[in-house]
């Protein structure tokens, strides 16, 4: 991955540009998140100190189940309330950012002139860890903006979905009859990670059908009394129908986790995980340079004339990369 020919950025004006609400500086912002630019420390560095109050709305489910109408007229529903809103589209299986979420601009457009809501999408490029990684980056990026509402909407299916939900304070499933159904999100293991599910395309023959089975794999969790059990919300978004009930469950949802520390306890293990993964990566960048490295040659030929095991060696590497 070639880093693009850029001038470096002024960070801590572009961030002050973004608190004032300038789109393009936080469009720059993002874009130096999504390249993995050699001057993301430098942004996180500054963003730290202004982010935390955003809340965090994950949107997920099959191809075509209906994400980008709903979130689409979920930010209709939001702005109503006076909130400034964030849309973060990522595509975990493209390089590119833009392409795949053409339609996507044409169902945001209702929302591409008020200025009270950025709409943004971001692709894999650049990444090691791809947008596992660089999702919660970007969302502090809208959190430093002022918005009050981050929407994530994840396209794709299986493992990406789960990572991204895992920024999110609440996660959207949503299903439809006929694709991305109950069977299927059983299958690709979303039915663990939804706070809230959505049937989208009431409007549509089986749609009761998939509220029926979902009702009944939900009932099948194991959940203690304390836990938080998942509603199910009908909608027909393109025509805005149950879009209020979405924003009452996810209210709902809010208060069950800001009741008694809960959110407070969900953010600090996604702050451990995010740490963790970091951390991890910078490890294993360094382990990887190893090939070559005299030390490990070492080591090799004294595993293979039995002077030593590949655990003792594998200790003796360690101490000395840290020591
Ligand atoms: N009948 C019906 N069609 C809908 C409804 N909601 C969305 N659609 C249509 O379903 C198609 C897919 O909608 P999108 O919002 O792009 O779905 P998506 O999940 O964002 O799709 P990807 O981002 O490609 O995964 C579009 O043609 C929508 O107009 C609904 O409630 N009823
Ligand atoms: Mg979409």
């Amino acid at each position: 991955m070639v880093p693009r020919a850029v001038a470096r950025s002024d960070v801590p004006t572009l961030v002050e540009q973004a608190r004032a609400g300038q789109p393009r500086a936080v469009a720059r912002l993002i874009s130096l998140v999504e390249d993995a630019s050699p001057q993301l420390r430098e942004v996180m560095a500054a963003l730290a100190p202004v982010t935390g109050t955003a809340y965090v709305v994950g949107i997920t489910g099959a191809p075509g189940v209906g994400k980008s109408t709903s979130t689409s007229a979920l930010v209709g529903a939001f702005r109503a309330t006076g909130q400034r809103v964030g849309v973060l589209a990522v595509d975990p299986t493209s390089p590119f950012s833009g392409g795949a979420l053409l339609g996507d601009r044409v169902r945001m457009q209702d929302h591409a002139t008020d200025p009270g809501v950025y709409i943004r999408s971001m692709a894999t490029r650049g990444h090691l860890g791809g947008l596992a990684w660089s999702t919660p980056q970007a969302i502090r990026v809208l959190d430093a903006a002022g918005c009050d509402i981050v929407l994530v909407e994840t396209v794709g299916v299986g493992q990406s979905e789960v990572e991204v939900a895992s920024s999110a304070d609440t996660t959207l499933v949503l299903l439809a009859p006929g694709m991305g159904d109950a069977v299927q999100a059983a299958k690709a293991g979303i039915l663990e990670i939804g706070d809230v599910y959505v049937v989208n395309k009431s409007d549509r023959d089986g749609a009761h059908q998939v509220v029926r089975e979902l009702r009944g794999m939900l009932a099948l969790a194991e959940r203690g009394p304390d836990a938080w059990r998942p509603p199910i919300v009908s909608t027909v978004a393109v025509k805005g129908e149950g879009v209020d009930d979405v924003v009452a469950a996810v209210a709902k949802h809010r208060a069950w986790l800001e009741d008694g520390g809960r959110l407070d306890q969900r953010r600090h293990r996604r702050a451990v995980e995010e740490i963790s993964a970091i951390a991890l990566t910078a490890l294993r960048s360094r382990f990887g340079d190893l090939t070559g490295d005299q030390r490990l040659d070492a080591l090799a030929d004294r595993v293979l004339a039995g002077d030593t095991d590949p655990y003792a060696a594998a200790d003796e590497l360690v101490d000395q990369l840290s020591g």
